[in-house]
């Protein structure tokens, strides 16, 4: 069969140029930058050797609980390899009372938020309809209604600003959700208003098995300036170009200046979920392409050069995330069953006699059950 050629797959095309915000490259060597090294002055050797720990340790959680769901553990999972630099750069530039609005994918952020680790699975374990509580971390739980949580988090910035309180707003998408409405709505609300809320988009390649080329026939950063909101784009398999980047964007939000658009080009390694297989669609030589972008072999040879990768750091972080990995681990496998009955609370904040009815019904049914154990 012939390869079909898709519009905007062009490997020498527009979109697959490397005109983006870099500091650090592939081989680990550090560039100045005098727009964004300002935004990385606290960065030292110890702060470098955290952002390592915490990539190789989301890395570690993301194999733990797809490990988890091929053994039956959980219903589904959506990896996130390849993407631990956007996560954990941009994650680690916001405050605690900034408030991020999510898609699946970013356990990565939720892991810096603070989320329990047995809350981060309990939703793919099919355990409760949701797995944590917003307020606990200042992180809505997981969107899977594509692009949704941009409206949420524009809505979210927008009351922020009436409050006169100095909180922004995240919201993560995919490039996938840029095709949505919802997307563009929340863009046209967000410059209106002026909302502080930063429009974060990880451009891993893929909606899917659909390539990015095929929806957009240039950058998508291109996009928000249109909508009257600054962009940038950045390589985000480097977590201190993400972190320069997000910290710029929120000091911006933060003091008035309204929302921002970033788009980290990144890759989406593994597959879309577990329930996906890649290799139907993707050539292998691809991922072998980007697998030398690989985000925390480059830190890691920051690391090395400046001296700082020695033995003492490499057992802390191994044991972090070996310790990380049997916490989620144990916590999937002794997760309380919820009962029956839980199914109907929390759906609405007062009575409401449907929903009662709909309780007795299946109260009924269950009793069926005992009932003919009983005749037994
Ligand atoms: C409104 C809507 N349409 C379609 C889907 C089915 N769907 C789930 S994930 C996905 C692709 C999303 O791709 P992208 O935004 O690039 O995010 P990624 O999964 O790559 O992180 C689609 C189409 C959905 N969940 N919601
Ligand atoms: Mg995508």
């Amino acid at each position: 069969m012939s390869q079909v050629s898709l519009p905007g797959t062009d490997p020498t095309g527009p979109l697959n140029d490397e005109s983006y915000i870099q500091l650090l490259a592939p081989d680990g060597t550090r560039t100045a930058s005098e727009e964004f090294d300002p935004w990385l002055e606290d960065i030292d050797g110890d702060r470098l050797a955290a952002l390592y720990q915490d990539m190789v340790v989301v890395r570690r959680l993301d194999q733990e609980a797809t490990a988890l769901q091929r053994q039956g553990e959980l219903a589904l999972w959506p990896p996130l390899l390849g993407q631990e630099a956007a996560q954990i750069g941009s994650g680690r530039a916001l405050r605690r009372d900034d408030f991020v609005f999510s898609s699946y994918r970013e356990n990565g952020v939720a892991y810096c938020r603070g989320v329990d680790l047995t809350d981060m699975i309990r939703v793919w374990r099919g355990n409760r309809p949701s797995g944590w509580d917003p307020y606990e971390i200042n992180m809505a739980t997981p969107q899977v209604i594509i692009g949704a949580q941009t409206l949420h988090a524009t809505g979210y910035a927008m009351a922020a600003k009436f409050d006169g309180d100095d909180v922004v707003a995240v919201a993560y998408f995919g490039d996938g959700a840029t095709s949505q409405g919802d997307v563009n709505e929340a863009m046209v609300f967000a410059a209106s208003f002026q909302a502080p809320v930063i429009f974060f988009c990880q451009n891993n390649q893929w909606a899917i098995s659909e390539p990015v080329g095929l929806q957009a026939q240039g950058k998508l950063s291109d996009r928000a300036p249109g909508f009257g909101i600054p962009s940038y784009r950045v390589d985000g398999n480097d977590v201190l170009a993400c972190l320069a980047v997000t910290r710029k964007a929120l000091d911006h939000a933060r003091t008035g200046g309204g929302p921002s658009f970033i788009e980290a080009v990144t890759y989406r390694m593994g597959p879309h979920t577990t329930a996906d297989d890649p290799t139907r669609y993707r050539d292998a030589n691809e991922l072998e392409d980007w697998k030398r972008r690989d985000p925390i072999d480059r830190l890691a040879a920051l690391l090395s050069a400046e001296g700082l990768l020695d033995e003492a750091l490499r057992q802390r972080v191994r044991k972090a995330a070996d310790e990380a990995a049997a916490e989620m681990r144990a916590g999937c496998i002794n997760m309380a069953e919820p009962a029956d009955l839980e199914l109907f609370d929390n759906v609405y904040t007062a009575p409401h006699p449907v929903l009662a009815r709909q309780r007795q019904h299946y109260e009924r049914y269950l009793e069926s059950f005992e009932a003919a154990e009983g005749g037994h």
